[in-house]
């Protein structure tokens, strides 16, 4: 039968103009293949089919404008119609609402709920109060509870009893308490000692290996300090953390092999020298790199931190600038789970660690993110916590706890929360303990009071740990000063964090945070133990080496301490065959960044072809063609399915909702409700398999997500091309700390810098007005940036972008700024798609006027307004000029800096010409420069040109009006144009002053207003 295919719910638009047909009469179509495409002044949205079947005839052609309804082609098939569909649907939805309730049944429920009233009246109890200082007022029926509690623990276990407790306090909220009682556990360790799995590792030859890391790691500090105090670094925080990462490495963490995708770790950036030192004993790392650390000049050299960039075989994640490893840690698991329910990838039970340091959770992004692990059960993801209770100035909380603080917050963000606090030798103590004076005092003291235990000695911590209560002090009567000084702490006790990741691993459903007490400085003694000035201690003197040598048992002469040696066991000693062996049974070494990725295959030469012709009559804004590329790539089988859109909770603002519906939002459980524009064609579409990651409002996240994306290539061995989009003023400016890290990562793909301009936004004011986000992308060196006017020159860089990231394989990203003002668009103009890649072209002559000429560059928004001032200048002035249209001043002075480098060292020989010179070098006239961006945008390329150069530009505040007002109110109108030209030429004497003059007048050009800059 045959069957119409029609126009359905397009929300509030009408007469919407058809841009693309995209069948023809008797093409065989599956249901949900694009129809049309129709276009607004606002978005633009494939229509699907509804049906299989074949076209037999197509009812409309390109430029018709349809609405809601709209015949658009018949199609031959067996199914019913939509409308029928609809019908059906129609019915279920009247099955599911409820029906108008009855006035005699309101009745009786009114009655009814007066009865309850009263009855809860009468039987009021009587309250009895707690007392404010929570003083026991019936210690007998507490035991009573307490005793009910035992038995039901006895007899039914621990979750039993959990249960119970749940439900009593749930009782409890039902009548006011708004007390939590599971916020905060005591300050001890979660998992019970009973409950612990044991390492079974070789601790003796483990505690040995550990020790050689240690050493190593130190000598390399002091021994780069020694040759050069420049230098820094940091011994303290991986002193503190050795432990913590030699668990891992031991036992947990498996390598990328073919076999395996890897588990992904964030080391904590300046524990950097430990993960050095390993490699070392490992044997990829000579003893001579390790002399190099920190001297990264030259060929050998270790880099500071975890840098990508700088060691791209070694390093994965950049982590140094605080906070930025936790929030990408977190996007990594989300995006691990994205690719494997989009299919993309096997579920191989990968897991993504990240250590922090406790004072770095004070960063925002550290913490900001965490609900979203939660949120998404990233049951991949876990959180290491290196609580060493110190950051760089003093204590993280020495008022307080931070292992109590995190513990609430984490669990309050539906974590599953492992406090690792107390070492093996408590435990014997803890069990003791049946008055529970042994916690009590654990938990008052405040973490002040644990560095100052720390800093001391045994004695001293007998005295003012235990000696508080007679009880304690008792507690420890037999134990010596140095049996004290040996309680140790979790985070230094390989068993207790063996049962710790053991758990972590285990876990389900929910994401999991490591909460490890260390010390900081661990086994520096006087020269660093829990010291406040510890954290830059890089200047270790000889006593302190030989203490640390004679601390660790390193067998090292005095004389090699006092050289500096560097020790690695011979090859065959147990250590190395040890640590060598665990790796293997692992699947490798860590860190390493490798990328076995196939790479994505050139999309169809003529994928872009429909936004090199002109666009006639009809306007667009240049977003809206991104919108219309990134559709036509949707199209292509190579390239679709790796398309990652991201969007900070704006895609209406840029008219991308219609990807909504055709390629759905990810949503790790699918959509649970009906949209409640599920009717329309950009209905809020939620899939597991959806490709678009709508973040909501959190650019750090989107952009961790960018970054995720864009390095699939060496973390999944599978490229991904991840836009970006964003309010452009809420790019560079906000997370410029993000997008330099997505340079050292190496991130491939593309920031869309949308509704960009400080005059193109028009109504949106101060805060929303970008005129600088292009400047700070020059400041970032694989960052290739353009400014488009044209749909066919973002179509000509965005294809270059696709071949260089993808075909060439470099390792190099784009920004990308559009716009939301519609214009018509020109066809291409010949021989220009290398000018355009090279950030200028000659877009057009204005020629045969007269003798005097001028050279017009323009970039995005504005080329617009100096076309229109040439057009005035020839017409009314005899001036003739070349217009160039400037699509990235950034690339043109990259392009100068570089020729103008060579030059200077290479005096001798016939200088380069840069590609600026090149373009203008045989044109007449002075150079006037413009765009919608500050004048240093613009000024970067004066130095490479020896004509006369003027800028115009938007420095100052943006405000809301209009966009022609606000172009005369920052002096980038056609009309400033034409009077700043005109002033020039007299400049130069090519004409007389008198024009500029009276184009001064004529325009209403206030010459006494001040620079926007100050207004
Ligand atoms: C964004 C940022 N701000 C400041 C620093 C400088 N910095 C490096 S380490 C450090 C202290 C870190 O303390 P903590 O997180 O507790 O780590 P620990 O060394 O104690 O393990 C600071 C302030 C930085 N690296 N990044
Ligand atoms: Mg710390």
């Amino acid at each position: 039968m045959s069957n119409q295919i029609s126009v359905p719910d397009i929300g509030d638009f009408e007469s919407v103009e058809i841009i693309e047909i995209l069948v023809k009469s008797g093409d065989v179509i599956k249901k949900n293949d694009p129809v049309v495409t129709l276009e607004s002044d606002k978005s633009s949205v494939e229509v699907p089919s509804p049906f299989d079947g074949k076209i037999s005839k197509l009812q409309v052609k390109i430029g018709d404008k349809v609405s809601k309804g709209s015949v658009l082609a018949l199609i031959e098939n067996n199914e019913s119609k939509p409308e029928e569909n609809l019908q059906k649907k129609e019915i279920k939805k009247n099955l599911s609402t409820p029906k108008k309730i009855l006035p005699e049944t309101e009745e009786i429920i009114k009655q009814a709920e007066s009865t309850v009233i009263e009855k809860t009246e009468e039987q009021e109890i009587k309250k009895v109060y707690a007392k404010p200082n929570g003083a026991d007022i019936d210690p007998a029926e507490t035991q009573d509870w307490l005793d009910s509690l035992d038995a039901v623990l006895k007899k039914d276990g621990i979750d039993r009893t959990q249960y119970i407790l749940k439900k009593l306090i749930n009782e409890t909220h039902k009548d006011g308490s708004t007390q939590s009682l599971t916020r905060i556990t005591p300050y001890i360790n979660t998992i019970p000692v009973s409950s612990e799995v044991k390492s079974p590792g070789d601790q003796n030859i483990e505690r040995r290996i550990r020790s050689l890391i240690r050493w190593n790691s130190a000598a390399m500090v002091v021994k780069a300090n020694k040759k050069n105090p420049e230098l820094g670094g940091h011994i303290g925080t991986f002193a503190s953390a050795a432990t913590l990462y030699d668990v891992g490495m031991n036992h947990f963490w498996r390598a990328k092999n073919n076999k395996f995708g890897g588990d992904l770790i964030y080391f904590q950036g300046h524990s950097a020298p430990g993960m050095y030192a390993r490699a070392f004993l490992e044997g990829r790392l000579t003893a001579d790199q390790l002399g190099n650390f920190r001297q990264e000049v030259g060929a050998d050299g270790l880099s500071s931190y975890p840098h990508p960039w700088l060691m791209p075989k070694f390093w994965q994640f950049p982590t140094v600038s605080m906070g930025l490893g936790p929030v990408l840690s977190i996007y990594q698991a989300r995006f691990t789970k994205y690719l494997i329910n989009r299919g993309l990838v096997k579920d191989e039970n990968r897991k993504i660690w990240a250590f922090l340091g406790d004072g770095e959770t004070d960063e925002p992004e550290s913490l900001g993110a965490i609900s979203l692990a939660s949120r998404e059960k990233l049951d991949n993801l876990i959180f290491v916590v290196n609580c060493n209770l110190q950051r760089l100035d003093g204590p993280v909380r020495g008022n307080g706890k931070i292992i109590q603080e995190l513990e609430g917050i984490f669990r309050g963000a539906g974590w599953n929360v492992i406090k690792v606090i107390w070492g093996s030798y408590w435990d014997q103590l803890l069990e003791k303990d049946k008055t529970g004076l042994l916690i009590k005092r654990m938990n008052e003291c405040v973490d002040g009071e644990y560095q100052a235990f720390k800093a001391n000695n045994g004695s001293y911590v007998r005295e003012k740990f235990f000696g508080k209560y007679p009880e304690l002090k008792d507690l420890v009567s037999s134990m010596t000063d140095r049996d004290i000084w040996k309680l140790n702490r979790g985070g230094h006790d390989p068993h207790k964090v063996y049962a710790a990741y053991e758990e972590a691993m285990n876990t389900k459903g929910k994401p999991t945070v490591i909460l490890a007490k260390t010390i900081k400085g661990y086994g520096m003694g006087k020269s660093g133990e829990s010291i406040n000035i510890t954290h830059q201690q890089k200047k270790l003197d000889e006593e302190d080496l030989l203490y640390y040598r004679d601390r660790f048992d390193i067998p090292l002469t005095d004389k090699q301490v006092r050289n500096i040696e560097f020790y690695k066991p011979d090859e065959k000693s147990d250590e190395i065959k040890y640590l060598k062996e665990r790796r293997m049974k692992l699947g490798g070494n860590l860190p390493e960044r490798t990328s076995y990725a196939k790479q994505i295959k050139k999309p169809d030469k003529n994928i872009f072809a429909n936004m090199l012709s002109s666009s006639g009559e009809r306007e667009m804004s240049t977003t809206m063609a991104l919108v219309r590329i990134l559709t036509s790539l949707l199209r292509d089988k190579n390239i679709a399915s790796r398309l990652v859109p991201i969007i900070p909770d704006e895609a209406r603002t840029f008219g991308m909702e219609g990807f909504f519906r055709k390629i759905g939002i990810y949503a790790h459980e699918g959509q649970k409700y009906e949209p409640e524009d599920s009717e329309q064609l950009s209905s809020y579409r939620e899939d597991k398999k959806g490709q678009v990651l709508e973040e909501g409002i959190t650019e750090t996240g989107a952009m961790s997500s960018f970054i995720a994306a864009g390095t699939s290539y060496t973390n999944h061995d599978l490229e991904m091309i991840p836009v970006y989009t964003f309010y452009s003023m809420f790019g560079f400016q906000r997370v410029m700390d993000l997008i330099w890290s997505a340079g050292d990562s190496q991130t491939r793909g593309f920031l869309i810098g949308a509704t960009s301009g400080r005059t193109t936004l028009a109504g949106e004011g101060l805060q929303h007005q970008d005129g600088h986000s292009q400047l700070l992308a020059a400041t970032i060196p694989n960052c290739i940036s353009y400014d488009p006017t044209f749909a066919y020159e973002l179509a000509v860089i965005f294809q270059d972008g696709l071949r260089r990231m993808h075909d060439q394989q470099e390792n190099i990203f784009y920004y990308l700024t559009t716009m939301n003002e519609n214009y018509k668009h020109p066809a291409m103009p010949k021989d220009c798609e290398k000018g355009i890649l090279k950030g200028m072209y000659l877009f057009k002559e204005f020629k045969n006027k007269g003798k005097i000429n001028v050279q017009l560059l323009g970039s995005g928004a504005i080329l617009r307004e100096m076309i229109a001032a040439a057009e005035i200048l020839s017409n009314e002035y005899n001036i003739d000029s070349d217009i160039w249209s400037v699509t990235s001043f950034n690339e043109l002075r990259k392009d100068g800096m570089e020729i103008e480098r060579k030059n200077l060292l290479n005096p001798s020989e016939e200088p380069e010409k840069s590609y600026v010179e090149k373009c203008l070098n045989k044109k007449d006239g002075p150079i006037i420069a413009a765009s919608d961006y500050i004048r240093s945008f613009a000024d970067q390329i004066r130095p490479y040109t020896s004509k006369s150069f003027y800028s115009l530009g938007t420095d100052g505040y943006g405000r809301s009006d209009s966009r022609k007002n606000l172009r005369k109110f920052f002096e980038v109108d056609k009309e400033h144009i034409v009077t700043f030209t005109l002033s020039a030429l007299a400049k130069e004497q090519l004409v007389p002053a008198t024009h500029a003059e009276r184009a001064i007048k004529k325009y209403k050009i206030d010459k006494d207003k001040l620079i926007p800059t100050l207004l």
